[in-house]
């Protein structure tokens, strides 16, 4: 069987791991472009025996690049989640995570040129129409990889990437509260439904029954609890206008607990079927923005510190995460300026990803 060679980087991008392709290397057509993203990533199949994804969602993503032509802007960054075990590939939400890998990606394809010693990558997410602004370490004019940042899901340490958020309320929803409340009861149980750079559904593990200090393991194997969030995700899908998401990965619905950790929040949450091994980086800004909510389920638990911009520990199964969030809180509904937040990322490997000729024959239309 004739195969096409595609050029693709793996890289670590903060608690992620996925295949960073330019765009100019895959095709043009959208429907064969998810089949040659599923052959490469080895979906659909719980193993992903037969391609490079990692038999994890967060392990199965996938990140296409190319130069931006808004003003302002360096690179546009396409993020597509790769089902698994099915054969779907969906670019509605953003992830923070390999937004992280963006920066060093676009640098070393010649996309962006490396300042000393510090570059400053504007990338403009065209999933959501964000811009996010990544500083990657670049003393030399070369990438970094290496330093002595850490962040808690990944052994050891690695060269800071700060990453500022500006204006990232209604990502992929219309606003900030999609459903124009706070607080909405859904199925019986007191939700709040946000969108601060992910559409995420925050409730009291308390509520559902649980501590919310469960392992991931525990909850992954709680097949009650995954049924009963599901009933509730899938009517706040609707209340948030995002209609039937059956077959989408947002809303994320995140388990809260009071911190245990001398934290803010503490966390479990499910991406959407999967529990999260840490929890996604936006999904972490909206998580802890709903904590900030007066009167919100998380507020009721949440320890919160003083101040603006106010620091936001979010605990999670594997450790936590700091946010630091720009906030007005005199609105009626709140304004949060900007998030900022530390990451980290990796390149692993770099060379061709092969899909059979007859996914796709390598001409570009
Ligand atoms: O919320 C996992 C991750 C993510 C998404 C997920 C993410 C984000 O940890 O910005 O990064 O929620 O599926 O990479």
């Amino acid at each position: 069987m004739q195969q096409t060679a595609i050029p693709a980087t793996l890289m670590r991008g903060g608690t992620s791991k996925g295949a960073f392709f330019l765009a100019t290397d895959l095709p043009l057509d959208k429907d064969t472009r998810d089949q040659v993203l599923l052959a490469a990533l080895g979906s659909p199949d719980v193993r992903q025996i037969n391609g490079i994804g990692g038999a994890d969602p967060l392990t199965s993503k996938v990140a296409i690049i190319s130069l931006s032509e808004l003003g302002g802007v360096d690179v546009d960054f396409l993020f597509a989640q790769v089902s698994v075990d099915k054969a779907l590939v969906d670019t509605t939400p953003n992830c923070g995570n390999m937004l992280a890998g963006v920066g060093p990606f676009a640098i070393e394809q010649g996309l962006v040129k490396a300042s000393d010693p510090e570059t400053v990558v504007r990338i403009h997410t065209v999933n959501t129409g964000m811009v996010a602004e990544a500083t990657i370490q670049t003393a030399g004019g070369v990438v970094n990889y290496d330093g002595d940042a850490r962040i808690d899901g990944v052994p050891g340490t690695a060269a800071p990437i700060t990453i500022n958020f500006l204006d990232i309320a209604g990502s992929v929803c219309d606003s900030l509260l999609p459903t124009g409340h706070s607080v909405d009861i859904i199925d019986g149980i007191e939700v709040t439904c946000v969108d601060n750079g992910m559409p995420v559904v925050v409730l009291t593990a308390a509520s559902v029954g649980r501590s919310g200090y469960e392992s991931r393991d525990e909850l992954n194997a709680d097949d009650a609890l995954k049924a009963r969030l599901e009933v509730i995700r899938l009517l706040a899908g609707k209340l948030m206008g995002l209609g039937d998401v059956s077959d989408k990965v947002v809303p994320k619905m995140t388990l809260v607990a009071p911190p245990r950790q001398g934290g803010a929040i503490c966390t479990r949450t499910f991406i959407p079927h999967v529990c999260h091994a840490s929890i996604g980086v936006l999904g972490a800004v909206s998580a802890a923005t709903a904590c900030i909510l007066p009167g919100t389920p998380g507020n009721k638990l949440a320890q919160l510190p003083e101040g603006s911009p106010m620091r936001i520990t979010v605990e999670h199964p594997s450790g936590e995460f700091t946010i630091e969030l720009d906030t007005d809180l005199s609105t009626p509904i709140p304004v949060v300026r900007r998030a900022a937040l530390l990451r980290t990322a990796r390149k692993l490997f770099s060379g061709e990803v092969y899909v059979p000729a007859e996914v796709w024959d390598g001409v570009r239309n």
